[in-house]
């Protein structure tokens, strides 16, 4: 797995796979640099007059529904249904599924009219997708799941695609093949956006891991939680402020000793 992480992340530096993001307002300038770090070419684009010729020219499509409006649900279609004509992989974030009926419904209609690859959520989006009321404070999700691999491959097989449930340990799953990853840092979750951006950092693995795309998410994953391990260390004096430049410092340039020696990914059959 260490050398598949690795070949990953440089093919997205050679291939640097364009990457059309509907985003929310929060995090859209933290996403682009971010996917600059890794080699990726972001674009945000959200006019409906726009959006499916964007979507067919690029490598992966993320919707993220942080800021959602009716007219920038409409452009989700547009770009939805452009990416399935063209093959193009389409990341879902539910930001905030379950904090409001609108947000739960909207992820919940975009997913019955898309064909999405990859739900991307914390455990109370993801919860709350398939029903199972978890609370959420806004964005965040108030609680941990014991039962995390169990929500998982229950949204997997409900919806059809992979699902990464994201915390303090990560679950990526089809429904049968399973990767935990424990890799990451309590830091990430004391800024904005690093769940959007690492949404967008597995649409750019995915647009270069069409062999075994479950691994190119769970691959995506480790990295990113490695990157934020080895920059919270070298920031370990700093505050917060310091964190962020410090991790997308190494979402640039981790070294490969630090993938092989920091991996914590297990994989399981169901
Ligand atoms: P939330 O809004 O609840 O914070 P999110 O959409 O920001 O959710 P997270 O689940 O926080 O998404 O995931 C973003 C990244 O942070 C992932 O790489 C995840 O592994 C990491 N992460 C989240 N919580 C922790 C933690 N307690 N320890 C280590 N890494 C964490
Ligand atoms: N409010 C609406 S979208 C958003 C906030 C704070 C950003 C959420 O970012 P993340 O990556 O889910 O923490
Ligand atoms: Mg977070
Ligand atoms: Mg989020």
């Amino acid at each position: 797995m260490e050398e598949k992480v690795i070949k990953l992340r440089q093919a997205v530096e050679e291939a640097s796979p364009l990457i059309h993001n509907i985003t929310n307002v929060v995090v859209t300038n933290f996403t682009a640099n971010g996917l600059y770090a890794i080699g990726a070419s972001p674009v945000m684009a959200n006019a409906r007059e726009e959006v499916g010729e964007m979507a067919s020219i690029s490598q992966g499509l993320v919707l993220n529904i942080g800021t959602l409006n009716e007219t920038q649900v409409e452009s989700m279609y547009l770009a939805g249904k452009s990416a399935n004509e063209n093959n193009v992989p389409v990341v879902l974030d539910p930001v905030g599924a379950g904090a409001t009926t609108y947000r739960t419904e909207t992820a919940r209609n975009l997913l019955n009219e898309i064909n999405v690859t990859l739900i991307r959520g914390n455990a109370g989006e993801i919860s709350n997708l398939i029903n199972e009321k978890v609370d959420m404070k806004g964005v965040d999700s108030k609680q941990e799941l014991t039962d995390a691999v169990v929500v998982a491959g229950k949204a997997a097989r409900e919806f059809g695609t992979f699902v990464a449930l994201t915390g303090k340990t990560d679950v990526v799953t089809d429904g049968e093949r399973t990767y935990y990853i424990k890799n990451g840092s309590p830091r990430l979750t004391k800024v904005t956006g690093t769940g959007c951006l690492l949404s967008s950092v597995t649409s750019a693995f995915l647009a270069v891991g069409e062999d075994d795309p479950l691994e190119a998410v769970a691959s995506a994953i480790a990295y990113y939680g490695i990157a934020a391990e080895v920059a919270a260390e070298k920031a370990r004096d700093f505050g917060i402020g310091h964190f962020q430049p410090f991790f997308f410092n190494e979402l640039e340039t981790l070294d490969h000793e630090e993938i092989k020696q920091r991996l914590s990914c297990r994989e399981e059959e169901i």
